[in-house]
């Protein structure tokens, strides 16, 4: 059993890392942006992914500085591929619920972007439909402040949670991600498929571009792109790297 005084000690000593997994136009291949995936090298049990160690993290209401590790770390990413002159890249972030109930937030993502000498454009928070209920006017406030910053708003897990299309319209939203669970069935479930093209029309409708997530083969990337899915994410292009290898990677992809 994972304890609370593990995860103070994973932040203090710096056990956390983040991976980097690309984002693709369907229509090309290109990468264009990315969503950071935190990871923990656990000193006894070796690599830790987040679904083990980020619920704990809510519980205790570590999430708050472990997510502001996180923001800090993709943003000095950023910094440090402009230094080595590589490609721009959109890097996607997750936050918990608790996030967007800190009202600290915005100040310190402004002054983190400032500091580093990072574009508001440069980045985008991801956000799952169950974290917005908890408290949704704060929480969609805070949004608010960020996309009027120019950072791009994500719904991530998009299908599985509570929300209705209905409710996007009332939402600062630029991006719908459409669950891996929707792309998984694409191929054998008639009903997924209706589903699937029906989201991807209505958003579009709204103005909100479409990432799916969990795209591993070709011919659900065709039947996505089919549906006027214009992004993707998924290990047919590539599962979520290191830097260094993510940073390979989108360079031999240019
Ligand atoms: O990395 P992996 O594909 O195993 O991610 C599993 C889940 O953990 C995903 O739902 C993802 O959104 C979540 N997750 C990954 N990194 C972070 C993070 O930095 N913060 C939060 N809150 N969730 C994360
Ligand atoms: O919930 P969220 O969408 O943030 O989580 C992304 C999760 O999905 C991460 O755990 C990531 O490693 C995983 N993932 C990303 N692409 C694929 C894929 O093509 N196949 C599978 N099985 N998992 C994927
Ligand atoms: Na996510
Ligand atoms: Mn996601």
């Amino acid at each position: 059993i994972l304890e609370e005084d593990e995860l103070h000690r994973a932040l203090t000593k710096n056990e956390f890392e983040l991976y980097y997994q690309p984002q693709f136009k369907l229509a090309n291949g290109k990468i264009f942006s990315a969503e950071a995936l935190i990871r923990w090298h656990h000193p006894e049990r070796g690599l830790i992914g987040p679904d083990t160690f980020i619920p704990l993290a809510e519980r205790t209401g570590l999430i708050i500085d472990i997510g502001y590790w996180v923001i800090e770390t993709s943003i000095a990413f950023i910094a440090q591929r402009h230094k080595d002159r590589l490609s721009p890249i959109c890097m996607h972030i997750n936050l918990s619920a608790l996030q967007l109930r800190d009202a600290k937030l915005v100040k310190q993502v402004t002054k983190l972007l400032d500091q580093y000498q990072v574009s508001p454009k440069e980045i985008g928070f991801e956000v799952t439909e169950t974290a917005l209920l908890s408290d949704v006017t704060l929480a969609s406030n805070i949004l608010q402040a960020f996309q009027n910053m120019g950072i791009s708003i994500a719904i991530d897990d998009f299908g599985v949670g509570f929300s209705s299309l209905g409710q996007l319209k009332n939402l600062p939203v630029n991006i719908l991600k459409i669950d891996k669970s929707f792309v998984d069935d694409l191929e054998t479930n008639p009903n997924d498929k209706k589903i699937v093209e029906a989201i991807i029309a209505m958003a579009h409708k709204l103005s909100i571009h479409v990432v799916a997530e969990g795209i591993e083969n070709e011919t659900q990337w065709c039947l996505l792109e089919n549906y006027s899915c214009e992004y993707g994410q998924g290990y047919v292009v590539s599962r979520p790297l290191p830097k260094a290898a993510f940073n390979t990677l989108v360079e031999k992809n240019k």
